[in-house]
């Protein structure tokens, strides 16, 4: 049985991954730092799997800001692939926290590439780094040809992407030093239900669903015109798997060729529950209102501005698609539809529960 070493699954990613590696027979071990509060919904479902009966996940108490504790783990676990998912991802945030966000994204790479190291696994623990596609920045709308691919320039825009191209060269630079197995992984965006629930796509379908349940009456977003490759984070964990089951160690460029905007994504998710929206130019922003009630839904808020943005990225993903036989199987907008039915039953069950205490929401189910 093979050993992998997922670091953290509670939220998005790590999630869709233990399940995958324990439906091909790994023995997962996870890491999860400590919390005030319970934040494992995710991969709670997971334990109740008849399957995990015979079946390993093992969870370990670590940060990624703790060396000692991520060497002790690694030397005690010699993990044959280790899948770097833990970060603070949210851009926005990052600006806000960048020190922070520094030491777990950037120097929480290194700590466990020296972790292998320490324990001598150089020459059997694989390492998968998932890496982000806007370490690339701005491109070029008019020129096809500025398509990104796995060689070309980068340019990040927030203390997030900063850190995450510095954690993408050390693994490069650990590959080249030691022969080590390291693999980066540029992902563009993958959303699901499972999204953590301040990112774009999240944010919209939650509004959404709480404005249909009347539990919420407006949206506030900003950049709409901002375009995004989003897709369904179940189709790149495949990817992931098979990243690390090459021969060789490479970088490889995880992309649909699709980009959507901001709007778009908000006018699918409306369209989910029958509501059609027009939008409006005030003097200084726009807004939307339902045609058939007249009611203002979605509004501009400059809370949310970022000091800079990457407004659009286009990708090319031919090498994945050719070299890992990689292709999608979710389209964008059957996403968008998972999400909201998600979240409209999610915020029913929550309401029942207020509403009549645990005996009605076990004949609900
Ligand atoms: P996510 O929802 O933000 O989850 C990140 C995980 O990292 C959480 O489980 C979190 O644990 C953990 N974490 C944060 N700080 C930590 C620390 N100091 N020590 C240990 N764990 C810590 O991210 P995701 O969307 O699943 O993405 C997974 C990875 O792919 C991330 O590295 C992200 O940067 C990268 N990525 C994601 C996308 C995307 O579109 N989703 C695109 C490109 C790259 P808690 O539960 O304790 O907070
Ligand atoms: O959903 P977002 O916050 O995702 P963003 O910034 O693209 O980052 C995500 O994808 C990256 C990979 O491409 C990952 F590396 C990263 O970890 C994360 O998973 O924002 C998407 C777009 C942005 O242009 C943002 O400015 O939507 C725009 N936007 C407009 N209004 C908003 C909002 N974003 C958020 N989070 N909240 C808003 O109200």
């Amino acid at each position: 049985m093979k050993k992998a070493l997922i670091t953290w699954i509670t939220w998005q990613d790590g999630s869709y991954l233990a399940e995958l590696l324990i439906e091909k027979w790994y023995e997962v071990h996870w890491l999860k730092r400590r919390s005030s509060s319970y934040n494992t919904e995710r991969i709670d479902h997971i334990y109740e799997w008849p399957e995990i009966k015979n079946r390993k996940l093992i969870l370990h108490y670590s940060d990624m800001t703790d060396s000692a504790n991520l060497i002790k783990l690694v030397s005690e676990i010699k993990p044959d692939e280790i899948y770097n998912l833990a970060a603070q991802s949210h851009v926005w945030v990052s600006f806000e926290i960048p020190e922070y966000t520094t030491n777990c994204d950037a120097m929480g790479t290194l700590r466990l590439l020296e972790a292998i190291r320490v324990a001598w696994l150089e020459k059997t623990c694989k390492f998968y780094q998932a890496s982000t596609s806007e370490l690339f920045g701005w491109m070029d709308y008019n020129r096809p040809e500025s398509w990104y691919n796995e060689n070309s320039p980068m340019h990040p825009r927030s203390p997030y992407w900063c850190a995450k191209l510095y954690a993408m060269w050390i693994a490069r630079n650990y590959k080249e030093s030691y022969w080590m197995f390291c693999s980066n992984w540029i992902l563009f965006n993958h959303e699901s239900p499972r999204r953590w629930e301040t990112f774009v796509t999240r944010k919209i379908t939650m509004a959404v669903a709480k404005i249909k349940l009347w539990l919420q009456e407006k949206l506030y977003l900003w950049n709409l015109d901002a375009k995004r490759d989003w897709w369904h984070a179940k189709d790149y964990v495949e990817a992931m798997r098979l990243i690390l089951q090459q021969d060789k160690p490479d970088d490889y460029v995880i992309a649909t060729w699709e980009s959507n905007t901001v709007r778009d994504f908000v006018n699918w998710s409306f369209e989910e529950v029958w509501i059609k929206l027009e939008w409006k130019w005030t003097w200084i922003d726009e807004k939307w209102y339902d045609k058939a009630t007249w009611k203002y839904l979605v509004e501009v808020d400059p809370k949310y501005f970022r000091p800079a943005e990457v407004d659009f990225l286009l990708w090319d993903s031919s090498k994945a698609r050719n070299v890992l036989w990689w292709n999608p199987k979710y389209s964008v907008r059957e996403l968008c539809s998972e999400m909201v039915k998600s979240d409209i039953e999610k915020f029913r069950k929550d309401e029942l529960l207020k509403a009549h205490g645990f005996e009605i929401l076990n004949q609900y189910e």
